[in-house]
Order: C-alpha cells, then sequence, then structure tokens
C-alpha cells in the first residue's frame, strides 16, 4: 500500500491583521498595527499550496475560523446582544479585548494538533490531539474550533484516533515543536518532541525575556495518549538562548523530513547523544553552525521554517520564504546543502509575506499528516484539493476578500458580515457542510 506525506495548510482568513499580540514573536511585534493586505496575504498561502501540488505533492486546507470571536468574547464576558451591538461597545472602548478575539492566527495550523502517523502507533490508527495554545488568549481560542474541524475533516474513526485537547495545566502548541524521523513517511518513525519548559521542575534551565510556550509535560502526554513505542521517542529541550532571541516554536530553528533533520547548532539542550543517535541510524543531521548564520539571522529569515518535502522520485526540495533570496549567508549554505551528500535537491522560494509579517512562514502554514491510501479515503474530500478546486478558492478570496484592513475595522459590523458570508459560500461551493457555528 502506498503512503504519502499530505500537507494541510491553513487557509488564511478574511480578517488577517497585524495586531502585535504574540510575545516572544519578533515579527508580531515589529509589524503591530500595519494595515494588512487579507486579499493578497490569502493569494499568497494559495500560490504555496499550487506549488506544492505542482511538485506532484498531496495537498488540503483547513478552513479560517471566523474572526472576530463572538461567540468566544460572548462566552467569556458574559456579554448579551446582537453581533452589531458587541461590536459598537469595543468600537469605542476597550478595543485591545477585541484585538485578542480577532487573530487570524488558525492560519498556521502546525500549530493546530499533533499528528502521529498509524506506523508509529500501537492500535494502528493516525492519532491526532488538537494543541490548545493555552500561552496566549488570542490563540487558545482556536481550540474548540479546531478540534471539531479536524473531527470533520478526519472522519472514519476506523482510521483516526482524535483526542480532546488538554486542560489549562499542560502547554501545547502542536506540531510545531514535533519532528518525526524515518527511512521513508511510511516506515515507523522516530517522534522528537521539543519542549521550552517542564513545570513541575523549578531548576529547569528558562528563558529570561520571552515565555517558553510548549511544556514537557504535554509532550510526554502525547507520545503516552498517542500509543507511541518508547524507543522510538524521545524529548529534547529548547535553547533557552534561543528562545529569548525569539524562536517561539521549534520550527523557527529546526525542521525534519524522513531521513533528513535540519537544525541550528544551538537550537536544543544537550542534543548530542540523540544526534549520534539518529546518526548512527543513518540519519542525515544537517547542522549549521553559528559562524555560518546566527540565531538573529536565522530568526529574521526563518530559514528553518522552510519545509523540507519529499518529491514523486525520492528526492527532497526545500520550500523557503523568499526573505532568505539574495541574502548572501543563506544562499551559500542553500548550496552547501544542494551539493553535499544527502536528498535534498532542490529549492524553491516562496512570497507568504503577509504571514511572514506575523511570524509565520512556510512550515508554520502545514499540518503534516502521513496517510496510507485505505487512510486517506477517512478524509473528506472537499478539503483534499485539486486544480478545480483551487481555482474556486481563488475565485472566491478575489471576490471576498478586501484589499487592505486598518486594525479599527475589526470593530466593523460591515466587515464582520462580509467575511461570515464568505465563509459560508466557502462551504457551499467546496460542498464542505455546515461546518462553522453561524451555520447551525
Ligand atoms: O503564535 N503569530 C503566531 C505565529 C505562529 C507561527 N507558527 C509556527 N511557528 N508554527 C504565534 O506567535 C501573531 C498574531 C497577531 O499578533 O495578530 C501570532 O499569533
Amino acid at each position: 500500500m502506498s503512503v504519502q506525506e499530505y500537507n494541510f495548510d491553513g487557509l488564511i482568513g478574511p480578517t488577517h491583521n497585524f495586531s502585535g499580540l504574540a510575545l516572544g514573536n519578533i515579527a508580531s511585534a515589529k509589524n503591530r498595527f500595519l494595515i494588512s493586505h487579507p486579499k493578497k496575504a490569502a493569494l499568497q498561502g494559495l500560490a504555496k499550496m499550487k506549488l506544492l501540488m505542482d511538485l506532484g505533492l498531496k495537498q488540503g486546507f483547513i478552513p479560517p475560523h471566523e474572526r472576530p470571536h463572538l461567540a468566544a468574547l460572548r462566552r467569556d464576558l458574559g456579554l448579551k446582544g446582537s453581533d452589531h451591538q458587541i461590536l459598537a461597545k469595543f468600537r469605542q472602548r476597550n478595543f485591545d479585548t477585541l484585538r485578542k478575539y480577532s487573530s487570524a492566527s488558525a492560519m498556521w495550523v502546525a500549530n493546530t494538533a499533533t499528528v502521529s502517523p498509524s506506523s508509529d502507533t500501537a492500535d494502528g490508527r493516525v492519532h491526532i490531539t488538537p494543541a490548545n495554545l493555552v500561552s496566549l488568549k488570542h490563540r487558545a481560542i482556536e481550540a474548540n474550533e479546531s478540534t471539531a474541524f479536524l473531527k470533520y475533516i478526519f472522519r472514519d474513526n476506523k482510521f483516526f484516533a482524535h483526542h480532546p485537547p488538554f486542560e489549562n495545566k499542560y502547554f501545547d502548541e502542536g506540531a510545531a515543536n514535533h519532528m518525526r524521523l524515518s527511512m521513508e513517511h511510511g516506515d515507523k518513525g522516530l517522534e522528537l518532541f521539543i519542549y521550552g519548559k517542564e513545570t513541575s521542575k523549578k531548576k529547569i534551565l528558562a528563558p529570561k525575556k520571552y515565555p517558553a510556550r510548549q511544556s514537557r509535560e504535554a509532550s510526554v502526554a502525547i507520545a503516552t495518549l498517542h500509543q507511541l513505542d518508547p524507543d522510538q521517542t524521545a524529548f529534547l529541550q529548547q535553547n533557552p538562548l534561543v528562545i529569548d532571541a525569539g524562536v517561539f516554536h521549534n520550527d523557527v530553528i529546526a525542521v525534519s523530513n524522513e531521513d533528513v533533520l535540519f537544525f541550528h547548532e544551538k537550537a536544543f539542550v544537550n542534543a548530542e547523544e540523540i544526534i549520534k543517535k539518529l546518526s548512527d541510524r543513518g540519519i542525515y543531521c544537517l547542522k549549521v553552525p553559528n559562524h555560518k548564520l546566527t540565531i538573529k539571522e536565522a530568526v529574521q529569515s526563518y530559514f528553518f521554517n522552510s519545509q523540507i518535502v519529499t518529491l514523486p522520485l525520492g528526492k527532497m526540495a526545500l520550500i523557503l520564504p523568499k526573505e532568505c533570496q539574495d541574502k548572501g549567508k543563506i544562499e551559500v549554505l542553500i548550496r552547501e546543502i544542494i551539493a553535499h551528500d544527502n536528498p535534498i535537491s532542490q529549492f524553491y522560494f516562496v512570497d507568504l509575506a503577509e504571514s511572514m509579517k506575523n511570524g509565520g512562514g512556510p512550515a508554520c502554514l502545514r499540518l503534516r499528516v502521513v496517510l496510507n491510501d485505505e487512510e486517506a479515503k477517512g478524509v473528506h474530500p472537499g478539503f483534499i484539493l485539486n486544480n478545480n478546486f483551487l481555482a474556486i478558492l481563488e475565485k472566491w478570496i478575489k471576490k471576498h476578500y478586501r484589499d487592505t484592513l486598518n486594525i479599527r475595522d475589526l470593530a466593523d459590523h460591515e466587515l464582520f458580515q462580509e467575511s461570515r458570508t464568505a465563509l459560508d459560500e466557502l462551504t457551499q461551493l467546496l460542498g464542505l457542510g455546515s461546518i462553522y457555528s453561524f451555520q447551525k
């Protein structure tokens, strides 16, 4: 049976904005309150999906969440009144509260869940745990819808085991802190979990400036829930130094694909033993030393937030953010990677400038799901892209999305209605059914 990796990308929503909400994420802070370009943002995301499809890869998508999330606002603050009245109230006062319920952050689906393929799990099912994202309020409100969407998309329970997101005591940011190494996607893999803090231990090295988001307790609990083989599971601490330099998720400093692990020298604490073990098993451990690229340069360029994908003929491609283009040091590194003994043979630059301004590069925008042919049939077909769906989505974005959005527009009832209409039409165009609570 053939096994393939599917990349499910977050479709960028109609209220994409720059709100500066993510502490420790340098791009988000720097671009706070800039005018955003929702139409351009969504088309950029779609162009990346198209590139991967043109390369012969399987591509799916996860729909945007409705924002502002007025249902969560009502629930949390006990508000009554119509949508119009609530928005009007926040337009005048407490706009900062509304911002927390308005981020289009659900686009970064590398944070939506952790997924373990069936070849790694004891019961032979694909295990999915949605991330609770409790480190930041604007992201924590994603968990309910994400859980519902994932159950709806990966719908056949014969193949998919869905776990609920954790309660508040564990801090979980999903696949952005999870890597998997195997000779081929379909082989049993070693799952590597990267955490920034261990809440039960006082003495652990901790960042000083910015918060660590992922807790070891969450990673360990996922490994247990997913029924992973302890001999094929490892936990590594993220270096607090890199967190303080703006590496708020591991995927900003490391990425893996099949038998390739690509990472910055400073990414982890005490990783020598595991790296040696991996090298001994034939994994290509591509370490970038600090003198070739500093942590700061890595964060500015998002070099490690590239996707590494396996092409149909077995070689691999790097999908890099265009911020890596024409950067002397990075071009040298890319050439070295291509020239040396490892499976990476091609590279492509993608323009994701709108997502990048919020700290989201190519790898942030995708959730990887390894599926065999049978499991693939257990996925709702409306969420798997083909060229026809791509064309529909492009037309839909062009019809409904605004060219520009000012942060204050988030309190605008017209924008709220526009995006609701857009999301409603999206579900009809692709035959997705009623996935939004306003449709029920
Ligand atoms: O959680 N930015 C996101 C970016 C997430 C990137 N994902 C991965 N690295 N996998 C975050 O920091 C900023 C949104 C705003 O401020 O409006 C934001 O949430």
